[in-house]
């Protein structure tokens, strides 16, 4: 047995998001969001996210008009809405101090510019937290993950209007306020790079809306807001409750060249910095020179209101938090390389490197590497808040799901980020493995792409019992969590 050494007050812990393991789309007083939208489509390859996740006008028109939960993924969940005692007891017997959540927004402003918020919505917040708080678990509140209600769609210009990041400020604070007495730890938008890969699924962009403009232009701006929003919430936070941490976090996707022609090591640094823009503007505070070159030399403006740039520079974030799944190569030119593909994004095949059912490629020791890299970049507490193998598990006859394939993956990773800790000097707050219970994929929208330590009975077309099963992962998260410094 390996043994390393992690703080006595680290975080661990497990991670979900509310499109995806809610469901109760249209309970007590939600509004409709995007993810409602999102529908599971089997006759597209579900490794494919561009054409899985991209909505146009019509087929949210088609989305609006369907009742029906048949289908649509998102809109049953795993039913956590109705299961979440249950379930929060379960995940507390793992022995885990830490539960990262997101907040779905329409269930808070059901179309976004409501007077006032959905009470129902607000308490079903405070009996999460307060069910969390009965274990000891703290939690950690995303506030936008891959969600926005979709009013804010159809009848403003999503992101890209500034009226929705001030609608967005509204409910960052009132959820916020309503919430203080229990969470210290905020992150105001899951992997804040995702708009420029999937602008509807993660901040509302229909492409056809902005027939007149180019929607290059449309996302970058959106872009923006989004930026001045979660500034916003770290100056709301750090002015009202100086004990809240707000955190920055990217999708921590690990970018090698493919080869030492330094043209390939070129092409990596590019791709890499081309995210690391994005936790740049959170952590230092301001726009990085290159991303300014490059946005004028492909001729888009960004607006800035007055005060933008104060309110990015004063306001950074306290943590670097990310999510890392694999790794990809990049080279200068890509004709005849093997295509793979990671948390969406494409790049070349590692040769190195074995891959999931999925394609993604399974890699710990770029975990290690990210983390060497990203506290050496910026110098403040990182946070692993999403690290997982998403696969096809079946139930056995014995009620269990033997999932070795899982144990591997978290083992190696978990392993390779005690290293880093013990001998790289990095200072890192906590580990959240994704997720819980399985639940809907974000980017294929199915059930059958499961991260979970227990199992939902449940499949792609929503049929199903709903009820749970452990998994051998559960167990093996268990023991770990009982050691917490050794690998089981
Ligand atoms: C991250 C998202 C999650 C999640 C995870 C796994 O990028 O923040 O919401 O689901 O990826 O991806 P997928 O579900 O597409 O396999």
């Amino acid at each position: 047995m390996d043994v390393y050494k992690t703080s006595p007050n680290f975080m661990w812990g497990v991670a979900t998001a509310a499109n995806q393991v809610e469901g109760a789309w249209n309970e007590d007083g939600k509004g409709m969001s995007i993810a409602d939208c999102l529908r599971y489509r089997p006759q597209i390859d579900s490794s494919d996210y561009q054409a899985v996740n991209q909505m146009d006008s019509a087929e949210i028109k088609n989305a609006l008009n369907d009742e029906s939960t048949k289908g649509w993924a998102k809109r049953h969940g795993v039913d956590f809405y109705h299961h979440y005692r249950e379930d929060i007891k379960q995940l507390a017997e793992t022995g885990i101090n830490t539960y990262r959540f997101s907040i779905s927004w329409a269930r808070i402003f059901p179309n976004g510019d409501d007077k006032c918020p959905n009470q129902a919505g607000l308490d079903f917040y405070l009996s999460l937290v307060k069910e969390l708080a009965k274990y000891q678990i703290t939690p950690v509140v995303t506030l936008s993950h891959y969600e926005m209600p979709l009013n804010l769609v159809l009848n403003y210009d999503a992101w890209y209007d500034r009226r929705v990041a001030d609608l967005f400020g509204r409910y960052a604070r009132t959820v916020i306020d309503y919430l203080h007495d229990y969470v210290k730890y905020w992150i105001p938008i899951n992997e804040i790079d995702s708009i420029i890969r999937h602008p509807f699924s993660s901040a509302g962009l229909v492409a056809d809306r902005f027939a007149d403009l180019d929607f290059k232009t449309v996302v970058y701006q959106a872009m923006h807001h989004q930026f001045v929003a979660a500034a916003e919430v770290v100056e709301y936070c750090h002015r009202h409750y100086p004990q809240m941490k707000v955190g920055s976090m990217i999708t921590r996707t690990m970018v090698y060249p493919y080869n030492s022609d330094p043209n390939n090591v070129l092409a990596a640094t590019q791709t890499m910095r081309e995210v690391y823009a994005f936790s740049d503007i959170q952590v230092r505070g301001e726009y990085p020179e290159f991303l300014l070159a490059k946005l004028k030399k492909a001729h888009i403006t960004i607006e800035f209101q007055e005060g933008d740039q104060e309110e990015l520079r004063e306001n950074t974030a306290d943590f670097v938090a990310f999510s890392y799944y694999s790794s990809i190569c990049t080279a200068s030119n890509v004709e005849g390389l093997r295509v793979t593909k990671a948390n969406r994004t494409v790049g070349v095949y590692n040769q190195y490197l074995p891959e999931s059912e999925w394609g993604w490629q399974i890699d710990p020791v770029g975990l290690r590497l990210s983390l060497i890299d990203l506290f050496d970049r910026y110098q403040k507490p990182l946070f692993i808040v999403e690290n997982g193998l998403g696969a096809v598990d079946e139930l056995s006859s014995d009620l269990r799901v033997h999932d070795t394939y899982r144990i591997s993956y978290l083992r190696q990773h978990i392993r390779q980020m005690l290293i880093a800790i013990a001998n790289d000097g990095v200072d890192l707050m906590g580990y959240c493995m994704w997720g819980t219970t399985d639940m809907i994929s974000a980017s294929s929208n199915q059930m059958s792409k499961r991260y979970g330590l227990i199992y939902v009975d449940l499949d792609d077309n929503g049929d199903g019992s709903y009820n749970r099963y452990l998994k051998d992962s559960y167990f093996w998260y268990q023991e770990l969590l009982s050691y917490k410094n050794q690998i089981p």
